[in-house]
């Protein structure tokens, strides 16, 4: 459901923004930021917090939150990194957010459904450094161009697999890959998936763990695993103080 509006979703996009226009935002001249960088960093805490407003799975998480004291409360305090969901029908972010969330100096991830390159330079444009690519929702090959175009835009790539069939969309243009604990299709959340998987990707894999991450302990374990990222949103999110339940 959410791909196939998607899908119309870019179309419309496309004849309200010509792609020339695009190159033409401020943004264009920046250059992006590592995610593998600031994975790797070892004085940071391989946090990438999420700004997610509500999700299909959970409806309304935060109704209130404002971006920019949110992500810069996470930034702050030692995210590696923010995730600022983009996709307006079901999770209600918005661009707005993303270009606001801009003024922190770590990478942001557009937390979208890519399946356009149109969309990778929509990310560039807005003042993203990461994008996502979810094997669910492609083919391999469709993977690897896609990944190949952000590559080549200056844009790292987040790879989202869930499970060991998925493994085929890894490619030289994705030495980042996160495993999401939440099956997509039932929303039921597993962490022992990022576990279980951690041992199949190759050794120069970034691994990151994703969803369903509610505490310091099993942040312990996935790093035992050999996993440098933890995309964490509903936990913070769900606080009346986003920002607050990061420092904590
Ligand atoms: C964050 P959680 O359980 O901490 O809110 O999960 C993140 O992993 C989740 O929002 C997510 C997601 C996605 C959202 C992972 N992959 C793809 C939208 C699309």
């Amino acid at each position: 459901t959410i791909i196939a509006r998607k899908r119309l979703e870019v179309e419309e996009r496309k004849s309200a923004c010509p792609i020339k226009k695009l190159e033409q935002s401020p943004a264009f001249v920046r250059k992006p930021l590592s995610l593998s960088a600031f994975l790797l960093d070892d004085q940071l805490t391989g946090i990438i917090a999420e700004f997610k407003r509500r999700s299909p799975s959970k409806g309304v998480i935060n109704a209130t939150a404002d971006v920019v004291q949110v992500t810069s409360a996470y930034a702050q305090n030692g995210a590696a990194a923010l995730s600022v969901l983009t996709d307006e029908h079901f999770f209600g972010g918005s661009t707005a957010d993303l270009e606001a969330a801009r003024i922190n100096q770590v990478p942001i991830l557009r937390k979208d459904f890519i399946i356009d390159e149109y969309q990778l330079t929509e990310a560039r444009a807005m003042g993203a450094d990461v994008i996502l690519l979810i094997a669910a929702c492609l083919s391999p090959e469709r993977t690897q161009q896609l990944a190949k175009a952000a590559n080549d835009l200056g844009l790292e790539v987040l790879l989202e697999l869930h499970d060991e069939d998925e493994l085929q969309h890894v490619s030289e243009f994705t030495p980042i890959v996160g495993i999401n604990n939440r099956n997509l299709k039932t929303f039921t959340v597993d962490t022992g998936r990022s576990l279980a998987l951690a041992g199949k990707l190759p050794a120069s894999t970034i691994k990151v763990a994703e969803s369903g991450i509610d505490d310091i302990e099993q942040i312990r374990i996935f790093r035992d695993h050999g996993y440098r990222g933890f995309l964490v949103g509903e936990h913070f999110m769900r606080s009346p103080d986003p920002g607050e339940a990061f420092r904590q």
